[in-house]
């Protein structure tokens, strides 16, 4: 999508791809055994067979509260993108612009311990750990839909908390007109940061009224575990309704100010990322259509809809 990148990476190996239907009958035997996610983390014995969900990172898992309940109110029903897919298949330049090689390229990324640095025009300035999050915010799952501006889309399962649930705690000053976010800034850990071609940290930003809105989401996790560091661990935000480069990866900053920031995108290229980059099907990108959009682990072709489908929620705020 930069206009440093020659062709969109639209391959996906069959190989990488494991059908939604064995991830849902795994999560259905879990629970018909009555285990809890305490009872994943026993690992061992007849629970062996549940494959990479047993290992050892469960312990952790399972203390943090894993699998959250599914929101009703938000698509609970709609076919989810096959995990494997959504896992393998990133946009993530810190590491590589190679979408089907991040996987392999953040393995020196040190996610834990994080802290998140939440200040500028704010009554309540805070450093929040990581981990602090399952305990102050009332965590859930929503299935959204996500639209990249390269035209292809998944359904994912994400879990986390409204951002608006944050806004409440750090209480923005009234001079507050935008909300800042950066990425982590750690040349050593992420490769594709060492190129130098890039205007590094990665930043995005919102007006305050879409961070208050309510689909406006920070997410831990997706398929009812924390996020794959390719996908942006340990948190990350999700605007379902804007073209996926908004919801910015591994935040360790989020600032509220009184001036717009300037984007990493738009920095790049204000013409084809500007600020709001709201999903529109009727306005092009200038090298190519946002009419349609491929569905990334069938390849089928659905039509665009207007603010990604999310338009009786948001079409109030444009
Ligand atoms: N820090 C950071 N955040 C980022 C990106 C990135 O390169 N760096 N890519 C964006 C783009 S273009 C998309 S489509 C999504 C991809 O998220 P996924 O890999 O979880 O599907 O992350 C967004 N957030
Ligand atoms: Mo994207």
């Amino acid at each position: 999508m930069s206009l440093l990148r020659i062709l969109p990476d639209w391959h996906i190996s069959d190989k990488c791809i494991t059908p939604e239907a064995s991830y849902q009958k795994r999560r259905a035997f879990i629970r018909k055994l009555g285990l809890g996610t305490a009872g994943i983390s026993m690992g061992a014995g007849p629970l062996s067979m549940l494959g990479a969900e047993a290992n050892a990172k469960d312990t952790k898992v399972s203390s943090l509260g894993y699998p959250f309940e599914r929101n009703k109110d938000f698509n609970p029903s709609w076919k989810l993108t096959q995990q494997t897919v959504a896992e393998s298949y990133n946009n993530f330049y810190e590491f590589t612009t190679n979408k089907s090689r991040v996987r392999y390229m953040v393995g020196g990324f040190n996610v834990s311990p994080w802290d998140v640095q939440i200040g500028g025009l704010v009554e309540n300035p805070v450093t929040l750990p990581l981990e602090d999050c399952y305990k102050r915010f009332q965590m859930e799952e929503r299935v959204y839909r996500f639209r990249c501006v390269e035209a292809w889309s998944m359904v994912v399962p994400w879990t986390g908390f409204p951002l608006a649930a944050l806004l409440k705690w750090v209480q923005p000053k009234p001079e507050a007109r935008f909300v800042k976010f950066t990425t982590f800034n750690r040349p050593n850990e992420a490769p594709g940061m060492r190129l130098g071609s890039y205007p590094w940290p990665y930043v995005e930003g919102l007006t305050i009224e879409e961070a208050e809105h309510p689909l406006t989401f920070v997410a831990t996790g997706i398929y009812g575990k924390p996020l794959p560091k390719q996908n942006g661990a340990p948190v990350r935000l999700v605007v379902p309704w804007k073209y996926g480069y908004k919801s910015i990866k591994s935040i360790d900053r989020i600032e509220f100010t009184a001036q717009q920031p300037k984007t990493f995108w738009e920095s790049l290229s204000p013409v084809e990322y500007p600020f709001e980059s709201n999903v529109n099907p009727n306005v092009p990108h200038p090298r190519w259509s946002q009419a349609t959009e491929r569905v990334v682990d069938t390849g089928l072709r659905r039509r665009t809809e207007l603010y990604n489908g999310y338009g009786a929620q948001v079409g109030r705020l444009y």
